[in-house]
């Protein structure tokens, strides 16, 4: 490889990329990406045709055809480490050259949608309802490594939030992203925040089981929280790193998600497959017919 070495960019025997083993063709631009691996054939069995079936570790990719709209389906298994890796991969199946190992001149602008599933951090926000990600705001730390760049009203909030963390001892530098307004704006009938990303399930999102928290006030702040009218809806463990790495790469991006908890009531949903099956196929209605 001439370009970029073949360390950076890993090439398998089958000139497919790294984690997620898929080649070049084998992938479409727009791109539905879900966190846990079964969800993937619970999505593709709404495809008319699958062309390519794909698997390696937890990265289950399908790709195929809902009418004349080919579509992929990927699944990232959990946390922003995953994101890091697939996003990164799946812009490289189309903006790299893997016989050269150099960055095309003509780049490809993928679509990414998030089928995901959240707990709700406002009352209003209740479980079985469905949620589009206005930004992601993340204390899972990737976007710290990247050159990222923010609007002057970001980093006031920025500035704001990392008050409010650190006012009960929390150590994480936030960032925040911006979902794609053109992908919001297909998703209107759904609730609208910001959602906050976390770097684990339990103590980073305010759960107690047997150890005890650092700052057990910190999800009643996340739902105190205001920023120019706006307020932080619920959190998961992926859409931030998804809206930064999508903006630094020239992607557009939302965040889906399928609200089963409400952590503000202690209410549980009694049928996530249910909400979960009705946003796979109001997602699928959408990226089909856009
Ligand atoms: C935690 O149970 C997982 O569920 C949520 C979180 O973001 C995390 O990945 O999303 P998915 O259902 O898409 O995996």
């Amino acid at each position: 490889m001439a370009g970029i070495a073949r360390s950076e960019l890993i090439i398998n025997n089958r000139g497919a990329i790294y984690h997620l083993d898929v080649r070049p063709e084998e992938i479409a631009p727009s791109i539905i990406l879900a966190g846990d691996p079964d969800r993937v054939p619970a999505i593709s069995k709404h495809f008319d045709h699958i062309e390519f079936q794909l698997n390696n570790r937890e990265f289950i990719t399908h790709t195929g055809y809902i009418g004349h709209k080919r579509i992929s389906v990927v699944s990232t298994g959990i946390g922003t480490d995953n994101i890091d890796i697939v996003l990164n991969e799946l812009d490289a199946l189309f903006n790299v050259d893997f016989e050269t190992g150099t960055v095309k001149e003509q780049l490809t602008s993928l679509r990414f949608f998030r089928v995901g599933t959240s707990g709700s951090l406002q009352k209003d926000v209740p479980v079985d309802s469905l949620l589009a990600s206005t930004h992601g705001l993340g204390i899972d730390n990737l976007l710290n490594f990247y050159k990222a760049a923010n609007t002057e009203a970001e980093m006031e909030l920025l500035r704001e939030f990392s008050a409010n963390l650190a006012a009960g001892g929390t150590l994480a530098i936030p960032y925040i992203s911006a979902g794609s307004s053109a992908l919001l704006a297909l998703f209107g009938g759904y609730q609208h925040g910001i959602t906050v990303t976390c770097p684990g399930f339990y103590a980073p999102q305010g759960r107690v089981v047997r150890a005890a928290l650092r700052d057990p006030g910190m999800i009643d702040r996340f739902t105190a929280f205001a920023w120019k009218g706006r307020r932080i809806t619920n959190f998961e463990m992926e859409t931030a790193g998804i809206y930064g790495l999508s903006n630094l790469l020239g992607h557009q991006a939302i965040s889906l998600n399928a609200i089963l908890a409400n952590r503000i009531t202690g209410e549980f949903t009694a049928d996530a497959k249910a909400i979960v099956d009705r946003l796979i196929r109001e997602t699928l209605e959408i990226v089909s017919g856009n």
